[in-house]
């Protein structure tokens, strides 16, 4: 076992109060960790407060415990535990919890994540950045402090890591991945039924917005960069609220022959603001191109928001950035 883990592990085990909380808008991995943790550790004895909207959740709310959610706006009149998790939170800026985010300084924190561009806030910080998902983390961790998985956790971890591994299929699906998938098999998960409910299903709402993001499709660059876009007019048409577009993003990144991909999208919920999700094949960096807008994420998958600004700009100032960007670097001289 490595040292950081044993002194995550470690710190689980010395606090008694403990509060867990994972980013905004959390998709499967972030609420799947969230509330796999929160019932091991309850499992352990401990009083445990995780904090999260339901509504807010970008992924089917199908798992049994969501019903276990505090509500953030309750962290500031609550007592302060002895430890607070952060899980899959790439930066501050990402908590979810407004008093937390903001008093951050005040918490004893453990930083459980797998971005690479994680600051390594808090006192301790397991960041794993090749890990598939935090999800697997938090397996890796129940594992090797030897706590039981009851089928409740396991399907908690299976929506964590399927989402995102894209169903054990991306380039972050380890050997490892998949002994932490076997391993929840055994603990009767019920894969077919979380599956299709994350993968197959959508309400129709949803696929209207869809068929708007089809439509919007541009190819930029000779094939380089292919685009979709959506905006708060759009949602509200549909019916639908940011969540409902967690995975958008793969319509563009399906262009055969592109390099790079990006949603672009603003909300009912946050008009001011534009954000890009962003998905690059190597040689380009997801990563990178996210933080000349002051995002970040990994090298495959990334975002960034642009506040006081609509789609059409931020769409002008990405254009804008691409030739720097996707330039190939000068030769060494000779
Ligand atoms: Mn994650």
């Amino acid at each position: 076992m490595n040292d950081t883990l044993k002194l995550a592990i470690a710190e689980l085990e010395k606090a008694q109060s403990i509060a867990i909380v994972t980013h905004r808008g959390p998709d499967g991995d972030a609420i799947g960790s969230s509330l796999a943790l929160a019932l091991l550790l309850e499992g352990q004895g401990k009083e445990v407060t995780l904090y999260a909207r339901i509504e807010d959740i970008g992924a089917p709310r199908v798992l049994e415990g969501l019903d276990r959610l505090v509500r953030p706006e309750l962290a500031e009149s609550a007592k302060r535990p002895d430890l607070l998790v952060c899980l899959d939170c790439a930066s501050i800026e990402r908590v979810s919890v407004p008093f937390i985010r903001d008093n951050l300084d005040s918490f004893h924190i453990l930083n459980i994540d797998h971005h690479e561009s994680n600051p390594r806030f808090g006192a301790v910080s397991w960041v794993v950045d090749d890990a598939s998902s935090t999800g697997e983390l938090v397996w890796t961790l129940a594992k090797a402090a030897g706590w039981p998985l009851s089928r409740m956790i396991a399907e908690a971890l299976w929506v964590a890591v399927v989402t995102d591994t894209g169903r054990f299929s991306y380039s972050c699906t380890h050997a490892s991945t998949l002994e932490c998938g076997a391993d929840l098999i055994r603990c009767r998960v019920r894969q077919s039924f979380l599956n299709d409910e994350i993968f197959a299903k959508a309400a129709l709402g949803v696929m209207r917005l869809r068929a708007r993001a089809y439509a919007s499709l541009q190819i930029w660059f000779g094939g380089a960069v292919a685009i979709i876009r959506l905006d708060a007019p759009d949602y509200a048409a549909c019916g639908c609220s940011k969540s409902d577009s967690e995975d958008f993003v793969d319509i563009p990144r399906a262009v055969r022959g592109i390099k790079l991909a990006i949603f672009f999208y603003r909300s009912r919920e946050d008009e001011s603001s534009t954000h890009l999700s962003i998905r690059a094949y190597d040689p380009v960096s997801a990563s990178a191109f996210a933080a000349l807008f002051g995002g970040g994420g990994h090298r495959v998958a990334a975002g960034a928001t642009i506040k006081n600004c609509s789609v059409a700009e931020a769409m002008e100032r990405a254009r804008a950035a691409l030739p720097a960007f996707l330039a190939p670097a000068p030769a060494p001289a000779i």
